[in-house]
């Protein structure tokens, strides 16, 4: 059912990218559009379409990115300042239909900003 998006074809290699950290259940890569100084994709390599998708089956899988995500944060050190989006479905602006975590720091954030 699922087709395979472009996070499927950089998991598997078949196209590149800035790829900054990978283990056996996830990718995590430079968004080519960044929108802050640091903006980093982490991409579980199961292709989960949307988050509204993910079912008890993934509750470790979940768990673990965003585990993954603090540490990812130490790495690049934004720790103390960063956000995590997940966006989920058309409506919720998603484009690429493979679950993905963005990793947006290095910005000054406000209770206003969207
Ligand atoms: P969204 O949550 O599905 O809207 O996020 C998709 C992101 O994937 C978006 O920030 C794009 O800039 C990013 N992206 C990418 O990093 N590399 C690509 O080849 C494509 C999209 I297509």
């Amino acid at each position: 059912m699922s087709e395979t998006t472009v996070f499927g074809k950089i998991i598997a290699g078949e196209i590149p990218a800035e790829k900054i950290y990978e283990d056996d259940d996830c990718i995590c890569i430079n968004d080519i559009s960044p929108k802050a100084p640091t903006h980093v994709l982490l991409i579980p390599k199961k292709p989960i379409p949307k988050l509204a998708d993910a079912t008890a089956e993934d509750e470790a899988l979940l768990g673990r990115l965003m585990l993954k995500a603090g540490d990812i944060a130490r790495q690049l050190g934004i720790d103390d300042a960063f956000r995590l989006i997940v966006n989920n479905g058309e409506g919720g602006g998603q484009t690429v239909f493979h679950l993905h975590l963005h990793i947006l720091g290095n910005k000054k954030y406000t209770e206003t900003d969207g």
